[in-house]
C-alpha cells in the first residue's frame, strides 16, 4: 500500500496506547521483554478491536435492512497473513506505522512472524479467501463457512531434491484474529439406523438414530473489506467429542472406548486433505464434508428461522453457494432438515432446496470428479442414502413422464454410478440440488456443457452458467507490491485504489510513455532484487536481478506441465552448452508448488526439478546464463513475493483442463507477460489484453480432444521429428541430471514417449518456438516494456469484485 499521507497524531497515540494495553493485559508481557511474537499478537489484537466496532455496526444494520444472506460452503480457505490485509483495509497501515515505529517496532519485520492459515490445497481454497474479501468490500451480507483444521496444508521440504511432508502447526502460538465461540454449536450424527414410524398424525415419517454424535464449534474470524466498508464472518468449525456421551461411557467403565471415541470425532477437524483432486474416497474425507455442511445448515436455519419465522421465504432471504462438490451433501442434508425434523412436506423442501442452493464446478478431470461408495454412504449416513435414492427417483419418474426413456440419458443423469461398484455421483446430486451451476472461465463453462454435464444440461439447458474468476486487487496488487501500486495512483490517481476496474484503462497511454515505462521496469527491478535476497538467504543461489525471471508456481500436476517447462530448461541448456558464446537472454528459471503426498509423479517432478537445478546451477559453461531454482513450500505469502518479481508468467496446461487458473491473473496485474496455451481464464485474458502482448502457443483444446478421440497418444514419431526434443529426452533419461541413480527417469521419459497423455511432446516445438518469441521482445525493451503496462491496464476485469457482482446479481441475487 503506498502511504496515507495525512494521519492523525491522535490516532497514532491512540493506536500506540492500545497495542502497549493489549501487550500488557492480553500477551501479559512487559515491552522491555516483549519478544517479536508478543508485539505480534499486540498489534494483531489492537487492530482486531477496529474491526469488532466495524463488525457490530454491520450486522446490526444487516439485520436492520433485512438483506439477504449469501453462505460460502467451502472446505478450503486459503487465507495466507491477515495483518497486512486488516490494517490495509481498515486504513490503519500508515497510523500502525508510525505508532510502531515510536515504539521501535519494524511492522516489516513483525507481519512476517505470522503464520499463514492454509487451509486450502491451491486455486479453490484461494478464490474462497478472495471471494470473502470482496464480499466485504462490495457489501454483500455472507457467512463463509468451513473447517478449522488444526493443521493446515503440509509443509514442503526438499530433502535431496525430494519433497517431504512436514506437519503444519499455523495454531502453536495460538490465533489472535479468531472468536471461539463455544455457545455456538450444534451435533452432527453419523452411523445408526433409520427407523420408520407413524406420527400422530398418520404421516409416515423416518427417524434417523445416529449411532454417534460430534459435537460442532464455531470460531469465527471477522473479514473487513476496503475501506472498512462492512465486515463479514468466516466461520469455521472445530469438532469436539460430545462430553455426555463421552462420559456416560467413561463411568460405564468403558475408559479406552471412551477415549477411542473421542480421538475419532476429535480427528474430523484435525487436518486437511492435501491433495487438489479426489483419490479414492476416504471415511475420514465423508466424514469431514458432512460435519461442517450439517453444522453450518443448522446454524443457517436456526438463524434464519430466528429472523423470518417460517422457512418458506427461505430463498428469499438466504443464498447458498457450494465450492465444488466437497459439500455436495448439503443438497441431501438440507432436505433432511426441512422434511425430517421441520416437518415439510417433501416437494416443499425440493423446491426451496433447489432456490436456495448454487453449485460451482472446478474441474473436468474425471479422476477429480468426487463419487462415493454406496455401501460407505449408507454405513455414514443412511438417512442420506434413502434421500438421495428418493431425488433420484423422483427425477427419473419425472423424466418417464416428460416421456424421455433413452437408457443411455437416463444412466447418464444417475445419482448412482453402476459401473464401477455402484457409487454416489456427488456432481449430478449438486447439478439436481442447485438452480444454479456455474464454471469458472468461458472455456471451462463450454466444456461443462459438451461433456461431464451433457446431459444433464439438455435437460435444464437454463442451469450452467459461467463466472469467470477473479483475484482480490488489495491483496495481490496494493499489498503485494506496494512500490507499483504508488507508481500507478502516482499516474492515474488515488481513484485508483477504489476503483481499479475502472481507472487501470487509464493507464494505457503511459505504455507509450518512455519515462513511464522506464520507472516501471525499475520497479520490478527492485522486486526482482528483493527475491533475489530471498532466494540467497534460503537456497544460497545467486541470481542476476537483471536476467528474465521467467516463472511456474502452483500446485504440481502432470496436467499443469511444470515437465514441459523442464524440458524446455534442458533444451536451453544444451544450447548453450553448444555455443557459450552467442548472446544469450540471461534468465532464470523459477519452479515453486506442492505434490499431493501420494501422487507419485508429482513428486518424481520435483525431483527433477531439482536434480536439473544443481547439475546447471553447478556447471561454469551457462554460468550468467541460466539458474534453475525450485523454491521450497509455496504458499500464499510466497506467492506475494514471487509474483511481483516475475517478469514472465508459465501458463502452459494442456488445452482444455486448467478450469480457469487464477495465478494467470496475478501475474498479469503485476506486468508479467504471459506464455501459456489457449486454456481456461487465458483465453478471456488473451481477448481483453490483446494476443500480440502474450506468447500463445500450442494445441488448442479441439485439438487436443480430437488426439484424445482418436487415441493418438505415442509420440515416437514426434520426437523422431524433433532433433532438440530427442537430445532433451536422451540427457534425462540417461541419467545426466540423475548421476547417482541413472535409471530414475528412465519410466518418465518412456511414459513420455510411448503414451504422451498431457501432450508434452506434442507441444514441445511449439513452446520451443514460443520461448524464442519471448527472447525476441526482450531483447527489445520499449516493446517490453509496453506489453507489460497493457498487461497491468488491461486486466481490470479480472477482480474478483467483478466476479462477485456477477455471482450477486445472477445467482444470489443479493445486490440492494
Ligand atoms: C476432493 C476429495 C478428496 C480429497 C481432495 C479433494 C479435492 C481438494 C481440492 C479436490 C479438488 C481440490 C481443488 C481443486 C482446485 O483448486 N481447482 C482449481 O480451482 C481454481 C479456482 O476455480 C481454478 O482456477 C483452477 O483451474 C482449478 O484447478
Amino acid at each position: 500500500m503506498p502511504k496515507e499521507p495525512l494521519v492523525s497524531a491522535d490516532e497514532v497515540a491512540a493506536f500506540r496506547a492500545n497495542v502497549l494495553s493489549k501487550l500488557t493485559y492480553s500477551v501479559g508481557k512487559d515491552p522491555e521483554h516483549a519478544f517479536d511474537h508478543d508485539w505480534f499478537e499486540a498489534i494483531a489484537l489492537a487492530t482486531r478491536d477496529h474491526m469488532v466496532d466495524h463488525w457490530m455496526d454491520h450486522t446490526r444494520q444487516i439485520y436492520r435492512k433485512g438483506q439477504k444472506r449469501v453462505y460460502y460452503l467451502s472446505l478450503e480457505f486459503l487465507i495466507g497473513r491477515l495483518l497486512l490485509d486488516n490494517l490495509s483495509n481498515l486504513g490503519l497501515l500508515e497510523v500502525a506505522r508510525q505508532a510502531l515505529s515510536e515504539l521501535d517496532v519494524d511492522i516489516e519485520r513483525i507481519r512476517t512472524l505470522e503464520p499463514d492459515a492454509a487451509l486450502g490445497n491451491g486455486g479453490l481454497g484461494r478464490l474462497a479467501a478472495c471471494f470473502m474479501e470482496s464480499m466485504a468490500t462490495l457489501g454483500v451480507a455472507a457467512h463463509g463457512y468451513g473447517i478449522r483444521y488444526e493443521h493446515g496444508l503440509f509443509r514442503q521440504a526438499i530433502i535431496d531434491g525430494w519433497q517431504h511432508e512436514q506437519t503444519e502447526t499455523w495454531l502453536d502460538f495460538g490465533n489472535p484474529w479468531e472468536f471461539e465461540r463455544p455457545e455456538v454449536s450444534y451435533l452432527v450424527g453419523f452411523g445408526g439406523s433409520v427407523v420408520p414410524v407413524v406420527d400422530e398424525n398418520g404421516t409416515l415419517r423416518q427417524v434417523w438414530h445416529p449411532a454417534e454424535a460430534v459435537r460442532s464449534i464455531a470460531y469465527d474470524t471477522p473479514i473487513v473489506g476496503w475501506r472498512g466498508a462492512s465486515v463479514n464472518t468466516l466461520r469455521l468449525w472445530r469438532a469436539r467429542a460430545e462430553s455426555e456421551l463421552h462420559l456416560e461411557r467413561f463411568n460405564a467403565g468403558d475408559h479406552i472406548g471412551a477415549v477411542v471415541e473421542e480421538a475419532r470425532a476429535e480427528s474430523i477437524s484435525r487436518v486437511l486433505y492435501p491433495a487438489d483432486s479426489t483419490e479414492a474416497g476416504q471415511e475420514l474425507r465423508l466424514r469431514q464434508e458432512y460435519f461442517f455442511v450439517s453444522a453450518s445448515l443448522q446454524d443457517l436455519l436456526r438463524r434464519h428461522l430466528k429472523q423470518r419465522g417460517t422457512f418458506l421465504n427461505l430463498p428469499e432471504y438466504a443464498a447458498i453457494q457450494l465450492n465444488d462438490t466437497h459439500p455436495a451433501i448439503a443438497v441431501a442434508e438440507l432436505m433432511r432438515l426441512l422434511v425430517d425434523e421441520h416437518l415439510l412436506p417433501w416437494e416443499q423442501a425440493w423446491e426451496l432446496t433447489v432456490g436456495t442452493l448454487s453449485y460451482t464446478n472446478h474441474t473436468l478431470l474425471p479422476e477429480a470428479l468426487e463419487t462415493w461408495p454406496v455401501s460407505l454412504m449408507e454405513r455414514l449416513l443412511p438417512r442420506h442414502m434413502q434421500i438421495i435414492y428418493l431425488i433420484n427417483a423422483y427425477h427419473i419418474d419425472q423424466l418417464r413422464e416428460q416421456g424421455l426413456h433413452d437408457f443411455d440419458l437416463l444412466r447418464a443423469v444417475s445419482l448412482i454410478e453402476e459401473e464401477h461398484g455402484r457409487r454416489v455421483r456427488m456432481g449430478n446430486l449438486a447439478f439436481l440440488g442447485s438452480h444454479s451451476v456455474n464454471g469458472v472461465s468461458a472455456l471451462h463453462t463450454d466444456l461443462m456443457r459438451s461433456t461431464v454435464f451433457a446431459e444433464l444440461h439438455r435437460l435444464y439447458p437454463q442451469r450452467i452458467n459461467n463466472k469467470t474468476n477473479g483475484i482480490t486487487f488489495r491483496r495481490w496488487l496494493y499489498q503485494a507490491n506496494p512500490g507499483l501500486t504508488e507508481l500507478l495512483v502516482e499516474s492515474v490517481g488515488e481513484q485508483l485504489l477504489d476503483d481499479p476496474e475502472n481507472l487501470l484503462p487509464n493507464l494505457e497511454p503511459f505504455a507509450d510513455k518512455p519515462a513511464f515505462r522506464k520507472r516501471f521496469a525499475e520497479q520490478r527491478r527492485r522486486n526482482k532484487e528483493a527475491l533475489a535476497n530471498l532466494v540467497y538467504e534460503r537456497q544460497g543461489i545467486v541470481l542476476d536481478p537483471g536476467a528474465l525471471f521467467d516463472v511456474q508456481v502452483k500446485r504440481i500436476h502432470e496436467y499443469k506441465r511444470q515437465l514441459l517447462n523442464l524440458l524446455h530448461t534442458v533444451a536451453l541448456y544444451q544450447a548453450i552448452r553448444d555455443e557459450p558464446s552467442m548472446p544469450w537472454v540471461p534468465r532464470v528459471k523459477i519452479f515453486a508448488g506442492k505434490a499431493a503426498a501420494s501422487y507419485h509423479q508429482a513428486k518424481l517432478i520435483i525431483k527433477l526439478a531439482n536434480d536439473i537445478a544443481r547439475v546447471v546451477n553447478g556447471d561454469p559453461t551457462v554460468r550468467g546464463m541460466l539458474k534453475v531454482v525450485f523454491l521450497p513450500n509455496y504458499n500464499v505469502s510466497l506467492a506475494e513475493s514471487i509474483i511481483p518479481a516475475a517478469d514472465l508468467s508459465e501458463q502452459i496446461s494442456t488445452a482444455g483442463m486448467e478450469a480457469s487458473g487464477t495465478s494467470n491473473m496475478k501475474f498479469a496485474l503485476n506486468g508479467a507477460l504471459t506464455i501459456g496455451t489457449l486454456d481456461g481464464a487465458n483465453v478471456e485474458m488473451c481477448e481483453r489484453i490483446g494476443q500480440e502482448h502474450m506468447f500463445i502457443f500450442g494445441l488448442r483444446a479441439q485439438e487436443v480432444e480430437a488426439r484424445k478421440r482418436a487415441g493418438e497418444f505415442n509420440a515416437e514419431a514426434i520426437v523422431a521429428a524433433s532433433p532438440r526434443l530427442h537430445e532433451v529426452l536422451m540427457a534425462i533419461r540417461s541419467g545426466v541430471f540423475s548421476p547417482d541413480d541413472p535409471g530414475r527417469y528412465v519410466g518418465l521419459v518412456d511414459g513420455l514417449t510411448w503414451h504422451d497423455t498431457f501432450m508434452v511432446c506434442a507441444d514441445f516445438d511449439a513452446y520451443w518456438e514460443a520461448q524464442r518469441q519471448v527472447e525476441l521482445c526482450w531483447n527489445d525493451p520499449k516493446q517490453w516494456w509496453r506489453s507489460s503496462v497493457l498487461n497491468t491496464a488491461r486486466v481490470g476485469w479480472f477482480s474478483s469484485d467483478r466476479t462477485i457482482r456477477e455471482y450477486a446479481g445472477e445467482i444470489w441475487r443479493a445486490l440492494d
